[in-house]
């Protein structure tokens, strides 16, 4: 070998080894995090990657999902051209057309769904990719439709509608003032390892954790200095016996709640309910746990909570059940406080980048006016009326029962089928539809069904406006040319505006066009000078906290104060909903007789993120089936062992996978991650087991049997 074969086989970039490094961005989750990658490119191929130094994000490290990116982009069933359908929906039979025998297409076909049914028969949907939303809701409202909707309607939007209620607007937590850290279905260890650090380097300072958990896992392991593992969906019967007991005790600020807490008598009155009497049998917790959890509140004053965007959620009664665990940081006193839990308007994507901006004006500026509602607003009307955009858990059965309108057209960028509840009945409802795009990487199951498929380009191949925490902003730049023939998310939307001449013009001038005007121009900063720079750079000044300010001026609820009784649901007798943060059952109603084990999916694992990473080689090499996880007993009541397969069924049908017998799930429990093909958890849920304050599905509580499944 030469010299210089040498340097090449070691990937050492230089110009006589045409290796360069490009920088770019992990865009595989989600955008609080976002990592920094060093993509080294040689003859336009990426062939090697690693973390970023300095990136505020991950400064030098990868996780493996990240460290997947290059097998991830190089998919073999990456999308090269647009396609048409020519066999029927589902089958998979296509043929490549191009760019402009499909915008062509997809124009005539919106707008034949527009003149025969109205535009609010198109629904704009996006699938978990974040960056490219703004451009594709203002596509929706340039349509004339009200109807742009998303993955978020089954992640983070209903905590957040949850702050919303209570206090106005988002609060994070100041962990880094705390004395104690409530950790309430914390998983960072798997979901996000950046926060794990974080939380570790705390605890070494002497950080005090109580991480409630249906599972045992690495938090559980490695923060807890108390553990509660109430049973799946019992969260807020388990916060307000605490609260009972800071209550009774009077370990609460009652001056506090005298001056910014609305509804505290009610409240109080309502949580004597959760005693120790009962909670043990709702909670599974033991009634001593709760007394030593509301000890150790007692005794470290400043607490704060993370933020739990999907679990505590994914249960019917979730909405109710997060109100309940913020009513712990109201009446002791932890909210607006130093080292509680804190305002942070979230500037950009819901990341508080610490820079006021005008992304909510050009989300909402075009939104049409006197149309119908969007689709799910009359089933979810507290969703309707804080988020204003479709509830896409209700997508598929307007398209099946076409009421309270038809909905005829489905636009999407990234739709995952396997990620709606009963997902058989969203197969169907694409099958009924007249007309349906679908944009991806992948040609996806999803994508299968549409008529027109066009091929998107990964974050590799494309650039990105990025704000990061702490007032910094990046522009990621390209590392290879598109493969095949894809195209941005954001270059179809706005191409796809001027075919049909959309009557928008800040939409038709594009992404860079919103990202100057809306978000960058307050701030004397070029878009061209931003693609410049190699780290993200401060381009603003984060406005230091005071502490109170909020409070003082006023929340922005009906009140002005934080509200344990919501008075916007109070105002609203109509919706039929709670305005304290009321308890329910979480499980639905089949037979515990038939049904007694409860089926949970979702909770993250390491190598995998959603559909995204199962057909990712290396990644599905290191967990290469689904398979669920069950107490060795429970195992050992159905007669299975380790790698065995077992049934899990439920009223709504049946999957096979293979069982890993383990001591974190507790008896009783069957936890499986979700978004395999082959293993469809959502297929064996119930499209209606949803939460009607928020319209958030039940991931986490529905009733199964589970048997061993011999082989054939
Ligand atoms: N059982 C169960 N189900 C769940 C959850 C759970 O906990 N349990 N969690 C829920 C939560 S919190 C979330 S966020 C959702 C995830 O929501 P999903 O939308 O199901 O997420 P993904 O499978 O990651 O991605 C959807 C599609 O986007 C495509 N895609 C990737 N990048 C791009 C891009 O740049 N452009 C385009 N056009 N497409 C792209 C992917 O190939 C994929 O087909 O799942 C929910 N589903
Ligand atoms: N590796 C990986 N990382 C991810 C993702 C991924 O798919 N893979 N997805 C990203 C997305 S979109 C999201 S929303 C975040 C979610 O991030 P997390 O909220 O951390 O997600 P989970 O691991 O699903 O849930 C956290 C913990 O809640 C526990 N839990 C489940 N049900 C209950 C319950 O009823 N009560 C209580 N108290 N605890 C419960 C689980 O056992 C788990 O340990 O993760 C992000 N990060
Ligand atoms: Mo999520």
């Amino acid at each position: 070998m030469t010299d210089l074969e040498k340097r090449i086989k070691a990937k050492i970039p230089g110009p006589d080894t045409g290796i360069e490094i490009r920088r770019t961005m992990c865009d595989i989750c989600s955008p609080g995090m976002h990592c920094g990658i060093n993509a080294y490119v040689k003859d336009g191929k990426v062939i090697k990657i690693e973390g970023m130094d300095g990136h505020p994000s991950n400064d030098g490290r990868l996780c493996s999902k990240g460290l997947a990116n290059r097998e991830y982009i190089y998919r073999e069933d990456r999308i090269k051209t647009p396609l048409k359908r020519v066999g029927k929906r589902g089958e998979g039979k296509f043929e490549p057309i191009s760019w402009d025998e499909a915008y062509a297409e997809i124009a005539e076909q919106l707008n034949k769904c527009k003149k025969d049914y109205g535009p609010e028969s198109v629904a704009f949907y996006s699938g978990y990719s974040k960056w490219y939303r703004q451009i594709l809701r203002r596509l929706a409202y340039a349509f004339g439709s009200p109807n742009y909707g998303c993955e978020s309607s089954a992640c983070y939007t209903a905590a957040f509608m949850a702050w919303k209620v209570a206090a106005g607007e988002q609060a994070d937590g100041d962990w880094d003032h705390s004395d104690l850290f409530l950790g309430w279905a914390f998983n960072p260890f798997y979901s996000s390892y950046m926060q794990a650090r974080h939380a570790m380097e705390l605890k070494e300072k002497g950080l005090k954790f109580i991480i409630v958990d249906t599972r045992r896992t690495p938090a559980t392991e490695k923060l807890a200095d108390l553990f509660l593992q109430p049973k799946s969906g019992t969260d807020g019967a388990l916060a307000h016996a605490i609260a009972n007991v800071l209550i009774e005790r009077g370990w609460i600020d009652k001056p506090y709640i005298d001056e910014y807490v609305y509804g505290f008598e009610e409240y109080a009155q309502y949580v004597k309910g959760f005693n120790e009497s009962n909670i043990e049998e709702i909670t599974g917790v033991p009634y001593a746990q709760v007394v030593q959890a509301a000890e150790m509140i007692h005794e470290n004053p400043k607490m704060s909570f993370n933020e739990s965007s999907a679990p505590i959620c994914h249960h019917r009664n979730g909405l109710q059940n997060y109100r309940a665990i913020t009513a712990l940081l109201a009446i002791t006193g932890n909210f607006d406080r130093i080292g509680g839990q804190i305002l942070t308007p979230h500037t950009y994507m819901h990341v508080a980048c610490g820079f006021p901006t005008r992304e909510e004006e050009y989300l909402y500026e075009t939104k049409p006016k006197n149309t119908k509602l969007p689709i799910g607003a009359g089933r979810f009307p507290l969703w309707d009326y804080l988020e204003g955009e479709m509830q896409s858990m209700d997508l598929s059965r307007q398209i099946l029962e076409g009421t309270p309108y038809p909905v005829k057209g489905v636009f999407a960028l990234g739709l995952n089928v396997r990620m709606f509840p009963e997902s058989k009945k969203m197969f169907e409802a694409l099958r009924n539809l007249e007309f349906y795009v679908d944009t991806d990487l992948f040609m996806t199951d999803a994508a299968k069904y549409a008529d027109i498929v066009l091929p998107a380009c990964s974050s590799f191949e494309r650039g990105e406006f990025k704000p990061y925490r702490g007032g910094l902003a990046w522009y990621t730049n390209s590392a290879i040319e598109p493969i095949g023939e894809a195209r941005s998310d954001v270059q179809i939307c706005t191409e796809l505006a001027r075919v049909m001449d959309l009557p928008d013009e800040s939409l038709k001038q594009g992404y860079d066009y919103f990202i100057q005007h809306y978000i960058l121009d307050d701030y004397h900063v070029k878009v061209e000078d931003l693609k410049k720079v190699e780290l993200p750079v401060k381009i603003a000044e984060v406005t230091p906290y005071v502490p109170m300010q909020d409070l003082k001026k006023g929340l922005k609820t009906p009140t002005g104060k934080f509200e344990l009784k919501s008075a916007i649901i109070e105002q609203h007798p109509e919706w039929g909903l709670d305005a304290l943060p009321t308890y329910k059952e979480p499980l639905d109603d089949a037979d515990p007789e038939k049904y007694p084990f409860v089926f949970t999916s979702g909770s993250r694992i390491p190598n995998a993120l959603h559909s995204r990473l199962h057909k990712v080689p290396r990644n599905r090499s290191l967990r290469p089936n689904p398979t669920a996880d069950m107490n060795a007993l429970d195992c050992e009541k159905i007669g299975v062992k380790e790698g065995d397969k077992i049934e899990i069924s439920t009223e709504r049908g049946a999957i096979t996978v293979k069982v890993k017998p383990t001591m974190t799930v507790p008896e009783g429990l069957v936890n499986l991650f979700h978004g395999y093909s082959e293993a469809d958890a959502e297929s064996i849920m119930d499209e209606n087991h949803l939460d009607p304050y928020s319209g958030f599905p039940a991931y986490r509580s529905t009733r199964c049997m589970v048997r061993k499944k011999e082989e054939a």
